[in-house]
C-alpha cells in the first residue's frame, strides 16, 4: 500500500502507536471451523436509514453480511424495506416499530445503531430504547451526534466518530481534533468509556485501559460518502463474530482500509465508491487465502 501515500505520510508525522496492516489480520481472523453454523457467527442488528439517508443502513447491514456475521436482521423505515430486500435477499428487514425494536434487540447478540439514523424524533427514540440494552453496541453517525447531547459513559460499545463527530463529543473544534490524534481518542474514551475509533488518515483505536494502535491501511480514495457506513457494518459483523470490541476494532478498520487499497491498486484512488469494498470485503476478512 505505500503506493498509496499513507505509509509514508504517517512516517513524516513521527508516529510511535503500533501500526497495523494487512499482515495482522490473521491474528484475528482465523480460518472457521469447518463444521461451524450460522448462529455461531452471530446476530447482529443494525438500525437506521432515516428519509434521506436509507442509503447508510445498506452499506452497513450488506457490509456486516460480507464480513461474515451469521445472520443480519435490519430495522429502518418502511419504504425503505422492499428496496433493501431487492437489493439484499440475505438480510432481514422490517419496519422500526416499538414491537419490532424489543423483539430484535431481544434476538441480536450484537447492535448497530447510526449510520443515516438522522436526529430527529424517529432516531432519537430507536436510540434511547437501545441505549438501555447491555448488549455489545457499535454506535456511529447521529448516534454519536445524539450522544453528545445526551452523554453518557459504558463499556461494551465501540465509537466510530470521524473528526466531525468527535468534534461534536468534546465540544471542540475539527482543527483541535487534528492536531493531536491520539490525544482526542484518549479524551474520547475517558469521556465515554469503551472503545473509540477516531477516523480519518490514520484512523486511531484507543480504550480506556490503554490499548491503542493505528491503522496503517487506507487511502484518499475513502473521502467519499458512505465509507464509514461500511465500516460500522464491518466492525458489527466481527463484534457479532465474538471478537472483543478491541479486536474488533482493530481488525474492522484494517478489514475496511486493506479493501479500499486493494481496489485503489487496481483503478486508482478518485471515483471509488463505498459499495465497490462489498465483495472485496470478504477476500479482506479471509486472510489465509
Ligand atoms: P467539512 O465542513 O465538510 O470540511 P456530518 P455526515 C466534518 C449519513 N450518510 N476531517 C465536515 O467538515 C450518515 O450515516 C448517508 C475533517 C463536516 O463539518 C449520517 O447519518 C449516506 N472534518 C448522516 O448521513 C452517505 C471532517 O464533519 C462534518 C472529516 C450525516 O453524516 C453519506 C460532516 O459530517 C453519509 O454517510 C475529516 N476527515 N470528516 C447515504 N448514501 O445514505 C467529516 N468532517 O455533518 O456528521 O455528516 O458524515 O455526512
Ligand atoms: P465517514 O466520514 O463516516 O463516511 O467515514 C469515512 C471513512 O473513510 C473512515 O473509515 C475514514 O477513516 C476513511 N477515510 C476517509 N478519508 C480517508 C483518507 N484520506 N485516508 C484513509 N482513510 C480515509
Ligand atoms: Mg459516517
Amino acid at each position: 500500500h505505500s503506493a498509496l501515500g499513507l505509509s509514508q505520510w504517517l512516517e513524516k508525522q513521527r508516529v510511535t502507536l503500533e501500526r497495523l496492516d494487512a499482515q495482522s489480520l490473521p491474528r484475528w481472523l482465523a480460518p472457521r471451523r469447518p463444521c461451524s453454523h450460522k448462529g455461531e457467527h452471530g446476530r447482529l442488528l443494525v438500525v437506521g436509514g432515516d428519509y434521506g439517508f436509507a442509503g447508510a443502513i445498506r452499506m452497513a447491514s450488506e457490509a456486516a453480511l460480507r464480513s461474515g456475521a451469521g445472520l443480519v436482521r435490519v430495522l429502518t423505515h418502511q419504504e425503505h424495506a422492499g428496496p433493501l430486500l431487492t437489493a439484499r435477499p440475505e438480510l432481514m428487514v422490517q419496519e422500526l416499530t416499538e414491537a419490532s425494536l424489543a423483539d430484535a434487540e431481544a434476538w441480536a447478540d450484537v447492535l448497530v445503531i447510526g449510520p443515516g439514523l438522522g436526529q430527529g424524533e424517529w432516531g432519537k427514540k430507536a436510540l434511547s430504547v437501545l441505549r438501555k440494552s447491555d448488549k455489545p453496541a457499535l454506535w456511529d453517525a447521529d448516534a454519536l451526534n445524539l450522544l453528545a447531547i445526551t452523554p453518557d459513559k459504558r463499556q461494551n460499545r465501540v465509537l466510530t466518530p470521524h473528526p466531525g463527530e468527535a468534534a461534536r463529543l468534546l465540544g471542540c473544534s475539527v482543527k483541535e481534533i487534528e492536531s493531536d490524534r491520539l490525544l482526542s481518542a484518549r479524551k474520547l474514551t475517558e469521556c465515554y468509556g469503551g472503545v473509540v475509533v477516531l477516523k480519518g488518515a490514520g484512523t486511531v483505536i484507543a480504550n480506556e485501559s490503554g490499548g491503542e494502535a493505528i491503522a496503517d491501511v487506507g487511502n484518499a480514495g475513502m473521502a467519499s460518502g458512505g465509507m464509514g457506513d461500511i465500516l460500522s457494518g464491518i466492525i458489527g459483523g466481527l463484534l457479532a463474530q465474538k471478537l472483543t470490541p478491541f479486536d474488533a476494532a482493530c481488525a474492522g478498520c484494517v478489514v475496511h482500509g486493506h479493501a479500499a487499497d486493494l481496489i485503489a491498486h487496481q483503478q486508482g484512488t478518485r471515483g471509488l465508491l463505498a459499495t465497490d469494498l462489498l465483495p472485496v470485503i470478504a477476500q479482506s476478512v479471509n486472510p489465509e487465502l
